[in-house]
């Protein structure tokens, strides 16, 4: 693989936000249908006030979502993401001082996301939609905006069904490598550029065990790495079948774990927790530098 040459940055209201420790992205889906938090920030003045606690939380940046990809999900029209997202985008542009995320895979609200001060596209799809990467180029190159290419086997609505991999680890990360290879070479700088292996989407519990042991060699590969594991199945499973709102501590270990690997960007829904776990991991833990928060 080859290295990125520089650690990425996000650039938020206050400036630069360095990926050079683990970072808490704090999760608002303003969707109906979310496997966890879907309907409780479908509203507008509910959405800021959660990115509001999120910040006060210790969030480092906020992930706004407007189309539930959970298995099974059914895809949203244009119009309705649209209606969902962009709203939340310019109020937390104008409110919360943090730099703001925008999953999603459609191309043209990717180009409005960025008009609305979105600071990075976070893409399920790793940018692979038509018009998707070239939207993702103009926003990397001409606005500074950072990437996250994601991996997933299959679409939302069928990716659990039968998934399957000859060597999972190495699929996911040549299959990442050569999404940012490309998108490199149609002009996005390597330090706009962040991984994820992409957890359960399109995997077994298997599967996630697999690439979650593999996170250490995947962040060696010289890129920013994200894990998203919040709340999700896999959690639910190495517990006994938990049901989601049991998730949080299993979820909070998972996030440190990562951490220790060296993922540097944790994608969560309970960002108090998390926040308060990465300050004493980096506090005493000798790997994290010892040094404190
Ligand atoms: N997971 C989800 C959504 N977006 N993006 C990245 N980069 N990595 C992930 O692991 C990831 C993601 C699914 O979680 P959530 O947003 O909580 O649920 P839903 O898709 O039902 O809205």
């Amino acid at each position: 693989m080859t290295p990125a040459t520089a650690s990425p940055l996000l650039y938020g209201p206050n400036g630069p936000l360095p990926l050079d420790r683990p970072r808490v992205m704090g999760i608002l889906n303003v969707t109906p249908d979310s496997f966890s938090d879907g309907g409780e920030h479908a509203r507008l003045d509910r959405a800021v006030a959660r990115a509001r606690q999120m910040q006060a939380e210790g969030a480092d940046l906020i992930d706004v979502g407007g189309e539930s990809t959970r298995p099974g999900a059914e895809p949203v029209s244009l119009a309705e993401e649209r209606r969902r997202v962009l709203p939340v985008l310019e109020a937390l542009a104008a409110e919360v001082a943090l730099p703001v995320s925008l999953d999603t895979m459609k191309p043209e609200i990717m180009r409005e996301a960025v008009q609305a001060g979105a600071a990075m596209l976070n893409d399920v799809n790793a940018f692979r939609r038509p018009g998707a990467e070239a939207a993702a180029v103009a926003a990397a190159r001409d606005h500074g905006v950072a990437l996250c290419v994601m991996h997933m086997q299959g679409e939302p609505q069928s990716m659990q069904q039968a998934p399957h991999y000859d060597d999972v680890a190495a699929e996911v990360r040549a299959f990442l490598e050569q999404r940012c290879a490309a998108l490199q070479a149609t002009g996005v700088p390597a330090d706009r550029l962040v991984v994820d292996p992409g957890f359960g989407f399109g995997k077994t519990l298997e599967h996630n065990r697999t690439l979650f042991h593999g996170l250490a060699t995947l962040a060696r590969d010289g890129r920013s790495v994200l894990v998203g594991v919040s709340r999700k199945s896999m959690i639910g499973a190495l517990l006994g079948q938990r049901p989601v709102e049991g998730r949080v501590t299993g979820s909070v270990a998972a996030a440190l774990l990562a951490a220790q690997q060296g993922a540097r960007i944790l994608r969560v829904h309970d960002v108090a927790a998390t926040a308060d776990a990465l300050a004493i991991y980096s506090a005493l833990d000798p790997r994290a530098g010892g040094k404190g928060a």
